[in-house]
């Protein structure tokens, strides 16, 4: 007969081999069960004669202990692995850094614009507004522009529907700006009062029949009009060079005049600048077209081209952040490409 010992060990191995909770009871089973061996070798004690039964009796018990004791050790080692193998499943990284929202930044053509803004600001120009989609009174009419002129072709100028058309410039938010100005003065006016001078610049979005490597068909532009009694070309050339002087924070620059023509001034000139140190040293750029109010335009804000008087400008926004952030190629403002933009955040 096998001795309780390799019982013990058989059992051991059993055990051993269970991979899971359920494994191990059915092996349990086997040794420990209502019909397993240990309760088949108690059951035999009955039959045996009374001198054998203690020293018998007490074999099966320790027996039957160490298989417990093996059971026991198992189920805690099954049940261990089982917790580690959760815990790797589930673990988290508590010290992982968490996912931001990326930070923005604005547009580097907006950031001129603001710089702009800021800089006519202080020299007392207020900022118009006005639509994108504009009539043609406001966008040519009012400008002086004769009905025959080029710029009113359709090669030219984008029209939509019921005859309006994407303005080509940012001046019909200037001469918005003047009607509504003049309109809330006009008793001034009329009691031959002085009236408070027009200074207001217009930046914003503008459209034309125009692609190319150095144009796209929406730019971006901004007007200056400063409409008084008094306003002097000296005005204008006091005006722009300190604009130039601020956005490119440098004193070391210069601006001339060349003559020009425009339908909406009179005379009217090309503004040019020059650095006078740095890569651009040297050369005479245009960066704006400038004039006279012409006395048509005067007239059309309403107001009396013998009494006041005024200069225009338009500069391309566009051009001008180029050469302030050092872009070489128009199109990365268009392109939505962040690996250009995020560099201005
Ligand atoms: C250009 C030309 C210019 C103006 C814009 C202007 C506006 C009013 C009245 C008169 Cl409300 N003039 N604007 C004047 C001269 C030139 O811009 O080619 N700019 C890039």
């Amino acid at each position: 007969m096998e001795a309780f010992s390799q019982l013990v060990e058989r059992a051991g191995l059993a055990f051993a081999q269970a991979t899971t909770p359920a494994e191990l009871e059915d092996a349990k089973a086997v040794f420990l069960g209502k019909s397993g061996e240990l309760t088949a070798q108690m059951k035999l004690l009955g039959s045996l004669p009374v001198d054998e039964k203690k020293a018998r009796g007490a074999e099966i018990n320790a027996a039957k202990q160490q298989v417990e004791t093996l059971l026991a050790d198992r189920r805690q080692a099954l049940a261990e692995a089982e917790l580690a193998l959760q815990l790797r499943a589930e673990s988290l990284d508590v010290t992982l850094p968490g996912r931001r929202r990326g930070s923005g930044g604005l547009h580097p053509i907006t950031r001129a614009m603001e710089r702009i803004e800021a800089i006519f600001g202080s020299m007392g120009f207020d900022v118009a507004d006005g639509p994108e989609i504009e009539t043609d009174w406001f966008n040519f009419t009012a400008l002086n522009t004769p009905a025959d002129h080029p710029a009113r072709s359709m090669h030219d100028t984008f029209y939509v529907e019921g005859g309006h058309v994407l303005r080509t410039h940012t001046s019909p938010m200037q001469i918005r700006y003047a009607v509504r100005h003049v309109k809330q003065h006009r008793h001034l006016l009329d009691a031959g009062l002085p009236m408070p001078e027009i200074r207001v610049i217009a930046p914003g979005r503008t459209y034309r029949v125009d692609s190319d490597a150095t144009h796209s068909p929406m730019f971006h532009q901004f007007e200056g009009l400063w409409v008084g009694e008094a306003i002097s070309f000296k005005d204008l050339k006091s005006v722009y060079l300190g604009f130039v002087r601020a956005f490119f924070e440098s004193d070391d620059l210069r601006i001339r005049f060349r003559p020009s023509y425009f339908p909406f001034t009179e005379p009217s000139a090309e503004i040019d600048m020059m650095f006078g140190s740095g890569p651009m040293q040297g050369r005479w750029l245009e960066v704006s077209g400038s004039g006279q109010v012409h006395p048509q335009v005067i007239r059309n804000m309403g107001l009396d081209p013998e009494r006041h008087i005024g200069f225009a400008f338009g500069s391309g926004i566009d051009r001008l952040a180029m050469l302030r952030y050092g872009v070489s190629d128009l199109r990365h403002f268009f392109d939505g490409d962040l690996r250009f933009l995020s560099q201005f955040k």
